[in-house]
């Protein structure tokens, strides 16, 4: 609970569990923000659509397409995409601040320090 450290479920990287699915599933991801900053999500491999907030459901004919949602404090943001393209995929934050998390010192090969970052895995058929 330490003040500007960022994390998803309370883990930093390299300990925040891959989101694993299958391919052609459709997939839903709740994004809550606790802290006092925005967290512009970030996924590669998939353009996702914005389908609910903290107020609820977001009509079919008013929800958009993107890779990265800015979740604001205080908000969440849910996104759904059909899981259509094999292969491990970042989903992380893109503040890089908030992916390293300064004064941690966690080797993970890409980047130096642990913060918001994981991974989709999309097994294939
Ligand atoms: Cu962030």
């Amino acid at each position: 609970m330490d003040f500007n450290w960022f994390t998803f479920n309370g883990k930093v990287a390299p300990d925040i569990e891959f989101i694993t699915v299958h391919e052609g599933e459709r997939v839903r991801i709740r994004f809550g923000n606790l802290t006092m900053s925005s967290h512009p999500i970030h996924i590669h491999g998939h353009t996702w659509n914005v389908v609910g907030t903290e107020g609820g459901p977001i009509p079919e004919s008013a929800q958009w397409p993107g890779n990265t949602v800015n979740v604001p404090p205080g908000t969440t943001r849910d996104v759904e995409f059909v899981a259509s393209n094999p292969g491990v995929w970042r989903l992380h934050c893109h503040k890089l601040h908030h992916i390293i998390n300064a004064h941690a010192d966690i080797p993970m090969g890409i980047m130096p320090h642990g913060g918001m970052f994981t991974f989709v895995r999309v097994i294939p058929k």
